[in-house]
């Protein structure tokens, strides 16, 4: 692997990957995408699998270095383009909170909502599982984004990147309720420039995909 500068994201719209191309479009670094088609199983290749081993999207590359899991990819180009202003200082309180909120949707958001797309039973021992229940997590997650306008309040974050993600995702499933708390915050952040470049070239090749597969 050569080590460059340039960032190279492996990439489908039809992923979780829109949400690292949407931080890409956030923090204003250069970037290219490479397409990675399912159809074709080229996330399974071993050239990719070179990559990331499991064979999933997002994958990015920077500096030499391969960074997986959008939580991570979120976090790590907020840090790597500081001038963005998308992440708390490292000294500064408001990193707790940040972290938190950010490991929150990762660890508790993420698997809450696909238990509930995948209408998953719902188990007893709520204290072994990681997000507890459905419920809590919802109403946990409804609280923090209240009364916004972001998860840190005033200030827009990396960590709304990736929770706007979770949310557009889960309410465009239905795995999450439309409370309006969700809605407005969903409405909001997809107001964004950043959003609406990412979204328009996320549309055009889901498009061009659809046409070829
Ligand atoms: N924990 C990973 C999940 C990545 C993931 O599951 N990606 C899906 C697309 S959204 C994927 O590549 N699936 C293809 C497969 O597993 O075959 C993250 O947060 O980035």
């Amino acid at each position: 692997m050569t080590i460059s500068d340039e960032i190279v994201l492996y990439y489908n719209p039809m992923s979780r990957a829109r949400v690292a191309h949407w931080m890409l479009e956030e923090v204003g670094a250069p970037y290219v995408l490479d397409l990675v088609r399912f159809d074709k199983q080229e996330h399974k290749s071993d050239k990719f699998l070179a990559i990331n081993p499991m064979g999933k999207l997002p994958a990015m590359v920077h500096r030499g270095v391969v960074v997986t899991e959008t939580a991570a990819i979120c976090a790590y180009l907020a840090d790597a383009f500081p001038k963005a202003g998308l992440a708390p200082a490292i000294h500064d309180a408001a990193r707790g909170t940040y972290y938190r909120w950010l490991f929150f949707a990762a660890g508790c958001v993420e698997p809450a909502a696909i238990d509930k797309m995948l209408a998953r039973p719902e188990v007893e021992r709520t204290s072994t599982i990681g997000y507890g229940t459905y419920e809590d997590t919802m109403k946990t997650l409804e609280r923090a984004l209240t009364p916004g306008p972001y998860i840190l309040g005033e200030t827009f974050s990396a960590a709304d990147v990736y929770i706007g993600g979770q949310l557009g995702y889960g309410l465009m499933m239905k795995s999450i309720e439309p409370r309006p708390a969700f809605v407005a915050y969903q409405s909001r952040l997809s107001q964004r420039p950043a959003f609406q470049r990412f979204m328009q070239h996320a549309d055009k090749v889901t498009a061009e995909l659809n046409a070829t597969a």
